[in-house]
């Protein structure tokens, strides 16, 4: 039976550092979940369906993978789609405390559902949603940071 991995994430907006870090769990896993969840000290630019919209189109050529989106808990989600991997992606030490935290919380919730951790590419080590917006607000470059239909999104966004 193929395992399925969720890869769990705001997503706002997806950029080519996570869609790296999807198409390395599609490798690895038979099936990859990529579900958009609610962070709760984020707050988002993009709504959800917008979000989904995106990542759908832009994985659409991987066909293992499937995003979704959902509420409540991570693990409940995972169980119910009968994942037994969660997938997440490293960039720095800074990530390290952080992903320890929540993957730990997720090991008491459940602990049927192991973690898993890719290490980032390296040429989007420093690539996060929050920093591609921050660039696109003021009209700098994004190309190569973020997939084209994100990069038009984001365009659309901030147009004045
Ligand atoms: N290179 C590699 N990996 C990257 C990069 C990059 N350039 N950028 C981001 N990533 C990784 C992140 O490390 C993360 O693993 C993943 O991509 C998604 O990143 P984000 O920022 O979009 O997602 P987060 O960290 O905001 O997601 C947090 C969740 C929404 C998963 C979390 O809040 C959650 O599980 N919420 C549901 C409620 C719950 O279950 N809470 C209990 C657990 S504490």
């Amino acid at each position: 039976m193929a395992k399925i991995a969720v890869v769990p994430g705001s997503f706002d907006p997806l950029t080519n550092g996570h869609l790296d870090i999807i198409k390395r769990a599609a490798r690895v896993f038979g099936e990859v979940r990529v579900v958009i969840m609610h962070n709760s000290s984020k707050n988002a630019l993009f709504t959800v369906e917008e979000r989904l919209a995106l990542i759908e189109e832009v994985t659409s050529v991987f066909p293992n993978v499937r995003a979704e989106m959902s509420s409540g808990l991570l693990v409940d989600y995972a169980e119910r789609v009968g994942a037994s991997a969660i997938v997440r992606g490293l960039r720095a030490v800074s990530d390290f405390e952080y992903e320890m935290q929540i993957t730990s919380m997720n090991r008491f919730l459940d602990e049927s559902i192991e973690t898993f951790f890719i290490m980032t590419n390296n040429q989007y080590s420093f690539l996060s949603s929050s920093i591609v917006k921050e660039v696109a607000k003021y009209g700098g470059a994004i190309s190569g940071l973020v997939p084209p239909p994100v990069e038009l999104a984001l365009r659309k966004k901030f147009e004045v």
